[in-house]
């Protein structure tokens, strides 16, 4: 069984160890989500590669799952509400033995269980559909209250984008998750300053985002979200500082859309990636390049 586990924790493992193999986690599903864009040669490339440092955190180092059974009943739940970055969650599923890594080369085809946008009735581990900006926090507040009412020891994460911070029903949610104490409640929202309609701070300014998330009441960090360590680290916190006393928590993080292909990076129109046919093989070394250290950054 890959990554699959009920306790998150590897014993015997220092700080060091963890963040080697989470990092490596994420390359792999860097690499996942390349090959999944060239099949339909464009797609929401940028934002899979911006976040994959994200999804390898919670994949492969946060949620308890059981691989070979998606729909354990005491899995942790992680709720993309944005379907648009289904290419990064698929390459996370993968990662983690949910899906066969075979099986990515079906992304976006016709009967593939792997439609463009994430659904939930067609892919295992894929707790919501989530196309529909704006409602996958309120969901995540009645899972968490559903599973407290239940007895569950099950937490709840919610993958936002910084888009979704202009969605009325988050903030909505997010004041009803401090009402209700929901310490087992983690959001995590992807902050890479871009939306369909251009950057963030053109199309609506949210920030000061800490402050506001602060405000309403959640325990909130504001990380480098390519940087796994500090990811790591604001979990750790999390779950110290808040979960206990039943205060929900908030990572903010702040990624670069394209991360690890520089090609890419440099991208003016990075909502939807058109990407040519020869383009993506130089994606992928560019992406080894800079994992095995060969590329200046
Ligand atoms: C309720 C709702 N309104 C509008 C859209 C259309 N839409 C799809 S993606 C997107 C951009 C939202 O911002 P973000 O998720 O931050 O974009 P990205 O970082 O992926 O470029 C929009 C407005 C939608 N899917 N749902
Ligand atoms: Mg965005």
């Amino acid at each position: 069984m890959a990554l699959a586990q009920d306790t998150p924790t590897r014993t015997g493992e220092n700080t060091v160890e963890r963040n080697e193999r989470v990092t490596a986690a994420a390359h792999r599903i860097r690499h996942h989500a390349l090959n999944m864009g060239e099949v339909q040669g464009q797609g929401y490339v940028g934002q899979a590669l911006g976040a994959a440092d994200m999804f390898a955190a919670v994949y492969a180092d946060q949620l308890r799952f059981r691989a070979d059974d998606p729909e354990w009943a005491g899995r942790d739940r992680f709720l993309l509400s944005t379907g648009h970055y289904a290419i990064g969650h698929y390459a996370a599923l993968a990662e983690a033995g949910i899906v066969p890594v075979e099986e990515l080369e079906t992304y976006g085809s016709d009967d593939s269980r792997l439609p463009m946008s994430g659904m939930s009735t067609y892919t295992p581990g894929m707790e919501i559909s989530g196309g529909s900006l704006g409602h996958g926090l309120a969901v995540a507040v009645g899972m968490a209250l559903g599973l407290r009412h239940q007895g569950s020891p099950a937490r709840v994460y919610n993958f936002l984008s910084d888009g979704e911070l202009d969605e009325g029903s988050t903030w909505e949610a997010a004041m009803g998750a401090h009402h209700h104490q929901l310490g087992k409640l983690t959001a995590m929202v992807d902050i890479n300053a871009l939306q369909a309609d251009g950057k963030t701070d053109t199309v609506l300014r949210t920030e000061p985002v800490t402050e506001k998330w602060e405000a309403f009441g959640w325990y909130a960090q504001r990380v480098d979200g390519n940087d796994v360590g500090a990811l790591l680290a604001a979990f750790d916190n999390a779950a110290a500082q808040a979960a206990a006393v039943g205060r929900p928590s908030v990572i903010l993080c702040d990624t670069k859309v394209g991360r690890g292909v520089p090609l890419l990076e440099e991208r003016e129109k990075a909502h939807f990636m058109r990407i040519e046919e020869h383009e993506w093989q130089l994606c992928r070394e560019q992406l080894s390049a800079g994992f095995d250290g060969k590329a200046e950054r």
